[in-house]
């Protein structure tokens, strides 16, 4: 069996944890490197992009986190056999991407630039990408963004989701998903609530 070793930032939440959730949630072993924020500058210069997070298979070190995500979401069985619900989670999974990016682009900014930062995201582009969302669950039956059953598009909209309403982002408000898709809410209440989420969310902490 391939040795795997998932780097990223020990806290519950980002770009590895959709990975570190589905490996759990298939039972595969892995060794799971979670390093403080303090330790960055000297992980980061191990790493090919001198980005978080990456996954080790043996001696071979990847980038990207829905690569990733996707690669051990196959491993683990979360991921759609069928080529038409592989495109609907990977559309689901890039749009996720878009939310983060958009909202990394303000993260070390301070004071009244964060604020207008962080007030244009929750007035244009989020509640956009929120209803979309909600839109695309409910075209695909309701329950799950695709494949009638938890794939990795429903662990990256946990984990991203979660944390955007976190109350851990100054200036976006913790009701914003309520307002702008509300369907969104009892849907990331469910998924959190399947119980093996729920068990792994009690031993690691949610973000
Ligand atoms: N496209 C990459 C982006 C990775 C990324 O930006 N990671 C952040 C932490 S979540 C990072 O390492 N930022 C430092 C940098 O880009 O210099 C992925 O999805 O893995």
């Amino acid at each position: 069996m391939d040795k795997l070793k998932l780097t990223y930032f020990d806290f519950p939440g980002g770009r590895a944890e959709p990975a570190r959730l589905a490996l759990h949630l298939g039972g595969i072993p892995f060794e799971d490197y979670r390093f403080a924020f303090s330790d960055f500058p000297e992980v980061r210069k191990a790493t090919p992009l001198n980005q978080v997070p990456t996954l080790h298979i043996n001696d071979l070190q990847v980038t990207q986190s829905d690569a990733i995500t996707r690669y051990v979401g196959k491993l683990a069985g979360l991921y759609p056999d069928d080529y038409l619900q592989g495109l609907l989670c990977d559309e689901v999974m890039g749009a996720l991407e878009d939310v983060n990016i958009k909202l990394g682009a303000t993260f070390g900014m301070t004071g009244d630039d964060l604020k207008a930062a962080r007030d244009a995201l929750v007035t244009g582009p989020l509640p956009k990408y929120l209803r979309w969302l909600e839109n695309q669950l409910e075209s695909h039956g309701g329950e799950f963004f695709a494949d009638h059953r938890l794939t990795i598009a429903d662990l990256k909209a946990l984990v991203c989701l979660r944390g955007l309403v976190s109350g851990k982002l100054d200036h976006i408000p913790t009701n914003l998903i309520d307002t702008a898709a509300p369907k969104l809410t009892a849907y990331l209440q469910r998924i959190g609530n399947i119980p093996a989420i729920a068990q792994y969310y009690s031993k690691f902490g949610a973000a």
